[in-house]
């Protein structure tokens, strides 16, 4: 692996970040200003990141993952612009901003969502067009975008939101909370680290490697937001925090108490590190990402 950080990656995914959305017509433009609004607001970028990072751990390169690093993204970012709206969590402030419908109004911001959604699959799609000649180059992006799909998908992120919206108000087990946190977050960090494993021609044991480093480091990234959520500060998060008390959310503070939450978190997170203990050598950035999100402020 290349000895990038998280900040070379992200600034190089920022640089590229609208390259892969499709032209769109003058009499559309409203539409392209509220996608661009939202994917342009900020964001860690920690799903671009790590499917740059895990294409590269495998021999790949970045310059052939950034089509899949931009559709995530923006997978992402629809997925926040829908989860704002006032028939989801209607929320004023995310990333530090007005959310795009405060802006745009709720119907604009359906239509931005939507579009970023379709976005992604033609960006991904468009890519995959140039390697009919290379089956092995080809196989690797039709990979790539299958984890992406699933993650994002009534499997993935989709189910996390239903089954986040119905058990509100609700006693919610320990399993049923762990199946949402799984599903609303963990499933698009896991689709970064395997398409890009996939991208970069991971062999089995590595790919299952960096299979438990996500899972894990997806569940622990959502109990830090739990947290972040009961103890964090509004100016630093860029959104509201107490939410999830308010709405009667199932989180893991409210389900298992802040103790057991932080330790869990700990758990996990020495879990998705222990998981890449063969090829700590080259590592590094997984490892210490693991490390500065579980401790992160937003
Ligand atoms: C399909 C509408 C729909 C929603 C899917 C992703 C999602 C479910 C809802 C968004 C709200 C939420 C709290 C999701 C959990 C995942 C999560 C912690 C998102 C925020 O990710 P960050 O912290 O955000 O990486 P930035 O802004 O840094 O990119």
């Amino acid at each position: 692996m290349k000895d990038y950080t998280f900040d070379d990656y992200r600034k190089y995914f920022e640089e590229h970040m609208l390259d892969f959305l499709p032209e769109i017509d003058h009499k559309s433009i409203t539409l392209y200003d509220s996608m661009k609004y939202s994917l342009s607001a900020g964001g860690k970028r920690i799903r671009p990141v790590l499917l740059l990072a895990a294409c590269e751990f495998c021999g790949g390169t970045m310059e052939e993952a950034i089509p899949y690093a931009c559709a995530l993204e923006y997978i992402h970012t629809y997925s926040l612009i829908h989860d704002d709206l006032p028939c989801m969590d209607n929320d004023d402030l995310r990333r530090g901003i007005p959310t795009n419908h405060k802006v745009y109004g709720d119907a604009v911001a359906t239509l931005a969502g939507d579009g970023l959604q379709s976005a992604a699959f033609e960006a991904m799609h468009k890519d995959m067009l140039m390697y009919f000649d290379d089956p092995a180059a080809l196989n690797r992006r039709v990979r790539a975008c299958y984890e992406i799909s699933k993650g994002s998908g009534c499997r993935g992120i989709v189910a996390g939101q239903i089954a986040d919206m119905e058990a509100e108000d609700k006693n919610c087990s320990r399993e049923l909370l762990d199946y949402i946190h799984i599903t609303k977050t963990a499933a698009l960090i896991i689709a970064a680290v395997r398409a890009g494993a996939q991208l970069g021609g991971a062999d089995s044991e590595t790919l299952e490697a960096l299979t438990i480093y996500a899972e894990n480091l997806g569940l622990a990234f959502q109990i830090r937001d739990d947290i972040l959520d009961v103890t964090g500060e509004e100016s630093t998060l860029g959104k509201k925090t107490g939410a999830d008390a308010q709405n009667s959310k199932a989180t893991y503070p409210a389900v298992v108490g802040l103790d057991e939450s932080n330790a869990r978190l700990t758990e996990l997170t020495q879990t998705a590190i222990d998981a890449l203990r063969d090829y700590y050598d080259n590592a590094e950035l997984f490892v210490e990402l693991a490390k500065v999100l579980e401790i992160r402020g937003n």
